[in-house]
């Protein structure tokens, strides 16, 4: 059997690449349900060129649909305006599926201070890269390609944008803001793995407005545990169970008064434990 890596899936066929670099359209056959395979899968093929078994995962995401994760570069810009909360989650999201997160902050041209300020959000707990694709600091993005990479994150922050600067071409398509309100979606609508080099593969994906809570699957209780840089402070909370929610003895909140852990970051996890209270599961 030939192993490949599904890099496109359009309708029922899917872009392979084999070990010679090859790439070769291919369909699957019946026994494997052709929605359960997707793009980041390591795939076997017959001898006629048909997909017949699935290999081992490491990890899967349903929005964007990519499997084997390494790396996800959630992306922000000054514009639109970046909703922290939304990347707060795709951050907890990485950190539940073993998917190491990198924040990546576009469109530096337009406004370096705004940048600056995001940055020191998630400094701490992140790599974090500033950079604009409309020169050659976009570079750094591309040394931090290592095995299958993700761009996420709000339509028209730029990803697209990234890719093509990197690829030194218009492999994806672009447009601007008031295009995509215009057509009232967005301009990317599928994924696609493009390579980088040996093991360097980087998906555009469609942007999206939110992440749903359910996705996470977590208890209310579980969620601090998500947050890295609570953990020193949460050590020395009164109560070990503590939720750092309104506890007079809690470190955390303390911390944050402080300044030693961000206000941003904080707010946002009050507003996830308050959501997922509140979710109805059945
Ligand atoms: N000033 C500036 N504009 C940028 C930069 N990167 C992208 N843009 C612009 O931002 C707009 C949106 O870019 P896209 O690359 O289509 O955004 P996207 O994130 O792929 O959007 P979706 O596919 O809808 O999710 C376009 O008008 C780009 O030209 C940048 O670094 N600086
Ligand atoms: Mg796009
Ligand atoms: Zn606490």
């Amino acid at each position: 059997m030939i192993k490949g890596l599904v890099l496109k899936k359009q309708a029922d066929i899917f872009s392979v690449e084999l070990e010679t670099r090859n790439v070769v359209d291919c369909v699957a056959r019946k026994i494997l349900k052709k929605d359960g395979i997707f793009v980041g899968d390591k795939v076997f093929l017959d001898e006629d060129s048909a997909i017949c078994k699935l290999g081992e995962r490491k990890n899967i995401l349903i929005r964007p649909p990519v499997a084997n994760i390494n790396k996800m570069f959630i992306v922000v810009a000054p514009v639109p305006k970046p909703d922290l909360y939304t990347v707060d989650k795709m951050f907890l999201f990485c950190k539940l599926n073993n998917i190491e997160p990198v924040i990546c902050i576009n469109k530096s041209d337009l406004n370096q201070s705004f940048c600056e300020k995001i940055a020191k959000i998630y400094e701490k707990i992140a790599k974090v890269l500033i950079f604009s694709s409309l020169d050659e600091s976009v570079l750094a993005l591309e040394k931090e390609i290592k095995g299958i990479c993700v761009l996420a994150g709000q339509s028209a922050v730029g990803k697209s944008s990234i890719i093509n600067a990197l690829k030194k071409d218009n492999v994806t398509k672009v447009d601007t803001f008031s295009k995509k309100i215009e057509r009232g979606k967005q301009t990317t609508r599928t994924v696609q793995l493009f390579r980088f080099g040996k093991n360097k593969y980087l998906a555009d994906t469609a942007g999206f407005s939110k992440l749903d809570e359910k996705l996470l699957n977590l208890k209310e209780s579980e969620i601090k545990d998500y947050y890295p840089e609570f953990l020193k402070f949460a050590e020395r909370c009164k109560y070990k169970s503590c939720l750092h929610i309104n506890s007079k003895d809690c470190a955390v909140i303390k911390a944050v008064k402080s300044g030693e852990i961000s206000k941003d970051r904080y707010q946002n996890y009050q507003k996830l434990v308050e959501t997922i209270k509140n979710i109805k599961w059945f």
